[in-house]
């Protein structure tokens, strides 16, 4: 076989089956294969191998032991400090007057539950104008940094698969109205899957089963583009970070923001108290003096389903992955210093390959590992946690599948709900059932209100309230 430094590392790491079909690879196709392989970390995947695949059953082997329920921050309608939500929200105002904030978004995922194809971002969201997810928040992002005086820097992590795509719909948009210089992409990395036994697997003869390191791969992601340096030239040190699919979410939130700064948070997280104790959300929980997330699929039913004296879910806060980072939290997470890394997880998964021969294997059984890190698992490392209540209704409505929940309907429909809620808090009439939807179809932009106070604002300013009527925008 060519012999090739790259290729001499594989061998020693007993991994030369990535080059087994090398010697009758075209040039560009070797040229391919010997960049994707530059990637790979052989240490890292070796050690993966040996305490995540080699030494366990399968099972996710999550440590519950003194294992309790986070203490949050509760809304004042629930019984919170209504004097300290107010000072955080004055707070938080004053960090985006100061240009210190960030949008951060995450939307590297594969979006295959949805069916969808194309990048999740670009998928048609809105009741009447089908607006885009990203082209909501970018609507949010860009009046918020209208409302504050300063605007905002947006940083977006694709993968290698949607990346070309996004920054085409952003092109072709014209970057929704935002200034193109304050709007940053750049790839998270990718992981190679291996097989039970630990080999590297092929998907095709001239390259790696390689796919992305999971949104916890955005913390390095942010470093190695050199976003963190950018932020830090631009005096930003804080990122308001959510996921692609949900466009209920207060991109930026001023009470979330305040409670961060005020209390000298390296991380805060929002938690909605569990729909149903079966709600696939992670569990916000205490464990050792420290504050972590428990993914559903790891915390056991029985736990998920106990309930305190007064008969409410004992592990009630529901992590939606809406967080505050600090600028430099996120440094340090990245610099991959011993004892401060996020941990992988593996997810077993039908993965194509090649067999000895070169053909193609389609396999019907799980036949290897994936490993992927989550964000939520910097928590535990950051100084001063914070977890504040939010309200569902105002923040979370995610478009996960095709049908049910968390689909295009039940997000159109919390969309209509919260339409209605502001106009009429604002005195509009406008008839809704019993579970707040509107019986006509309404949309308001982002840039007429984008939450209850710049909504407030705007519907005062109208010099004539429009007549609530199907079809109608307010933009
Ligand atoms: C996530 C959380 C869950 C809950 C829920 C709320 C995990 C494991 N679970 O579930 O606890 O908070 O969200 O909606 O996170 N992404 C990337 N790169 C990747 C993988 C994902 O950018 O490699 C992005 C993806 O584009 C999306 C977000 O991360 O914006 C969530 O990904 P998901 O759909 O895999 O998460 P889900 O629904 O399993």
């Amino acid at each position: 076989m060519a012999q090739h430094p790259l290729i001499e590392s594989f061998q020693r790491a007993g991994q030369a089956q990535v080059f087994a079909f090398f010697d009758q690879l075209a040039p560009a196709a070797q040229q391919r294969l010997l960049e994707e392989a530059a990637e790979v970390d052989l240490n890292e995947v070796a050690r993966l191998y040996r305490s995540l695949v080699a030494k366990s059953d399968g099972a996710a082997g999550v440590d519950l032991a003194g294992l309790a329920p986070a203490p949050y921050e509760r809304r004042p309608e629930h019984g919170g400090d209504a004097a300290a939500w107010a000072k955080a929200k004055s707070v938080g105002e004053q960090a985006l007057r100061s240009g210190r904030v960030a949008a951060f978004t995450v939307a590297g995922g594969q979006g295959t539950r949805l069916g969808y194809d194309g990048p999740k971002g670009t998928f048609r969201v809105t009741p009447v104008l089908q607006k885009s997810l990203f082209q909501v928040f970018a609507e949010k992002i860009l009046a918020a940094g209208r409302r504050y005086g300063r605007p905002l820097h947006w940083f977006i992590m694709t993968s290698h698969a949607n990346h070309a795509a996004t920054e085409a719909f952003f092109a072709e948009h014209r970057y929704f109205g935002l200034d193109r210089g304050r709007v940053h992409f750049f790839r998270q990395g990718r992981m190679p899957a291996v097989s039970f036994d630990g080999k590297i697997l092929l998907e095709t003869t001239s390259s790696l089963a390689l796919s992305p390191d999971g949104h916890g791969g955005s913390l390095r992601a942010l470093e190695r583009s050199g976003a963190l340096d950018l932020m830090q030239r631009e005096g930003v040190d804080t990122l308001s970070y959510f996921q692609v699919d949900n466009p209920l979410v207060r991109c930026i939130d001023p009470a979330f923001i305040g409670w961060h700064v005020m209390r000298g948070s390296e991380m805060t997280s929002k938690m909605v108290p569990k729909a149903y104790a079966e709600e696939k959300v992670g569990h916000f929980c205490a464990q050792n003096g420290k504050s972590v997330v428990v993914e559903y699929s790891d915390l056991p039913m029985a736990m998920q389903r106990e309930t305190d004296a007064n008969g409410q879910l004992r592990y009630i806060a529901g992590s939606i992955a809406i967080h505050v980072l600090d600028r430099e939290f996120v440094r340090r997470m990245a610099s991959g210093a011993e004892g401060v890394a996020l941990p992988f997880h593996r997810a077993d998964k039908k993965i194509p390959t090649v067999d000895v021969a070169g053909a193609a294997v389609k396999p019907d059984k799980a036949n290897g590992v994936k490993f992927e890190m989550f964000v939520f698992d910097a928590l535990p490392f950051a100084r001063n946690p914070v977890i504040i209540e939010t309200l569902r209704a105002d923040d979370f409505s995610p478009v996960k599948n095709a049908d049910g929940v968390d689909s295009p309907k039940t997000c159109r429909d919390d969309q209509l709900r919260q339409f209605a809620r502001w106009l009429k808090a604002n005195g509009a009439t406008v008839p809704v059932d019993a579970s707040g939807l509107p019986a006509t179809s309404i949309e308001v932009s982002p840039l007429f209100g984008y939450d209850e106070d710049s909504f407030a604002d705007a519907w005062r300013a109208l010099p004539t309230k429009p007549a609530i009527a199907d079809g109608l925008t307010l933009a």
